[in-house]
């Protein structure tokens, strides 16, 4: 598959797709949008990626959704397209992806790009990186989980300010803010990204599958459905090859060979 807005590369197990729009700092034009989603349906498809790592450029993730593009859009046509989910469906393969999305941010990511490495599972930071929901400098709200996700994130005092004021949060305030699992210096993003999609991508992939949906359910769900589905998800894990391998190379002393079934 060839693409205008992307450059998308495997390692291994790991499938990486690096936003590539620097002219315009990765705003997420349709075209875009539309081979992020492609690019991430065969990834997920594909028995041979156990992880992927999203990322943008050393000065820019992404600076939101192309400004020029949504000029002269009106109410009707993007509530009949249900935008941002059009664009050829891309917004909603990365909330249906079933490969856990690692978002390796440096730089701005901003509105509708805060939103996107907000959608991925978790998100690694270079110290550069810098977050922030600015639709209300022009005129507008985020549209895309601006409004939900970060409110989960990083709690309601600060998602409140941050929508409200289009104030960016650098690295370390969002780590302490519960936003990104770690901050690591900008020239080794790159690295530490592939690592440690690496290190899931290694593991069982059903099992992989199951803990992704179970931490979902505790972001997105009721505590007691939460820890019904965990302890159903726990005890399927027992009809999997690799529950009995990962237990057997344990008990063997031994790295666990695993098969992903
Ligand atoms: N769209 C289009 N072009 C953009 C852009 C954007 N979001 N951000 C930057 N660019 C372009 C600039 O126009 C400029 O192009 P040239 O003039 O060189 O042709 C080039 O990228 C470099 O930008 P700057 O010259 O501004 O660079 P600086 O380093 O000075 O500043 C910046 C970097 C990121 C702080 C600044 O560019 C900036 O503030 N950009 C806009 C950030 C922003 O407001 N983002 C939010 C966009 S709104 C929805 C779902 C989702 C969304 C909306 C609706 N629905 C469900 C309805 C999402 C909305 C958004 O994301």
């Amino acid at each position: 598959m060839s693409y205008d807005y992307l450059r998308v590369t495997r390692e291994g197990r790991v499938g990486v797709i690096r936003l590539d729009r620097p002219q315009a700092h990765n705003a997420l034009c349709n075209g875009l949008v539309a081979e992020l989603g492609r690019a991430l349906d065969a990834f997920d498809g594909d028995a041979e990626i156990g992880a992927i790592v999203l990322t943008g450029g050393d000065k820019v993730f992404a600076a939101g959704a192309d400004i020029g593009e949504m000029l002269d859009r009106d109410m009707a046509g993007l509530q009949a397209e249900d935008f941002p989910f059009a664009a050829d469906g891309g917004w909603a393969a990365l909330e249906r992806c079933r490969t856990p999305v690692v978002a390796a941010v440096a730089g701005y990511a901003l509105g509708g790009g805060c939103e996107m490495a907000m959608a991925c599972d978790l998100i690694l930071a270079a110290d550069s990186a810098k977050f922030g929901q600015p639709e209300v400098k022009i005129g507008t709200m985020p549209g895309a989980g601006g409004t939900q996700r970060l409110v989960r994130a990083i709690g309601k005092a600060k998602a409140m300010e941050l929508c409200l004021t289009g104030r960016m949060m650098g690295a370390e305030e969002a780590e302490r803010a519960g936003l990104v699992c770690r901050v690591v210096p900008a020239g080794e993003l790159e690295t530490e990204a592939l690592a440690l999609a690496t290190t899931i991508a290694g593991h069982s992939a059903p099992v992989v599958r199951l803990i992704r949906e179970s931490v979902n359910q505790a972001f997105e769900g009721p505590l007691q459905a939460g820890l019904t589905f965990e302890r159903r998800a726990f005890q399927s894990t027992f009809a999997f090859e690799d529950r009995r391998e990962g237990m057997s190379a344990f008990a063997e002393k031994r790295k666990p060979s695993f098969r992903h079934k």
